[in-house]
């Protein structure tokens, strides 16, 4: 995929008014991991979605229009932040269920780690509900620049053997200096253009009635 154009469409804090018009790449992890940094980063948009060194920026579920209508990427807010109320936390952790749940056009869940990092957890209660749902999920380790490049490869495999994936599954990134960003456009192109053969299956547009 080629990022040509892209726009920030709508916040949203309802899971009532979730939209539903074109096909969505959703992006979820811990507070503070580098969500909307990587949305950023694959838009090549410095200040499309807001990222702060302040854990808890976003708030709510933000949809970027890629392209003119290829597809929405979609920030939502991270898990685990500590320094907000429980009331706000449970408000945060409805809301994203309920996104995951509900939203009827949601291709695939970009599930952001840090590469340095063993996934704690809130982590692995994420991949827990993916997989009992069933939802299609990509892991992104990010913030590669924050290691030496010779340990990626060593860092990739401590998550995949976390979480009982093959290594090939996960794909090592930085926002910081855009590594991996092509890998990862790719994968999003084969799972939209996925996404399109399998709604080719179930719609029926046949013209032979
Ligand atoms: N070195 C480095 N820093 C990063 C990278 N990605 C994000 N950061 C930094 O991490 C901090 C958090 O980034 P955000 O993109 O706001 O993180 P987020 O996951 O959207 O955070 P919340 O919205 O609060 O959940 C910022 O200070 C970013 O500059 C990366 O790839 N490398
Ligand atoms: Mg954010």
């Amino acid at each position: 995929m080629i990022v040509k154009d892209a726009k920030f469409v709508t916040s949203v804090a309802d899971s009532a008014k979730l939209l539903n018009d074109l096909p969505e790449i959703a992006f979820v992890g811990r507070s503070n991991v580098g969500k909307s940094s990587f949305i950023n980063c694959l838009t090549n948009r410095n200040k499309l979605a807001k990222a702060s060194s302040e854990p808890g920026r976003t708030r709510l579920i933000n949809y970027f229009n890629i392209n003119n209508g290829q597809c929405y990427f979609v920030d939502l807010p991270g898990y685990g932040f500590a320094r907000v109320s429980d009331a706000e936390k449970e408000r945060w952790s409805t809301l994203i269920e309920n996104y995951l749940l509900q939203s009827k056009q949601l291709k695939n869940v970009f599930v952001i780690l840090d590469i340095r990092h063993q996934p704690n957890e809130l982590d692995r209660l994420m991949f827990t509900f993916l997989n009992h749902y069933r939802i299609g999920f990509t892991v992104i380790a990010t913030k590669a620049d924050k290691i030496k490049k010779s340990q990626i490869p060593k860092q990739v495999k401590m998550l995949a053997d976390a979480l009982t994936l093959t290594p090939a599954a996960i794909y090592p990134a930085s926002s910081h200096n855009a590594y991996g960003r092509e890998k990862v456009l790719a994968r999003i192109e084969e799972l939209l253009e996925a996404a399109k053969l399998y709604e080719g299956y179930t719609d029926d547009d046949s013209t032979d009635e």
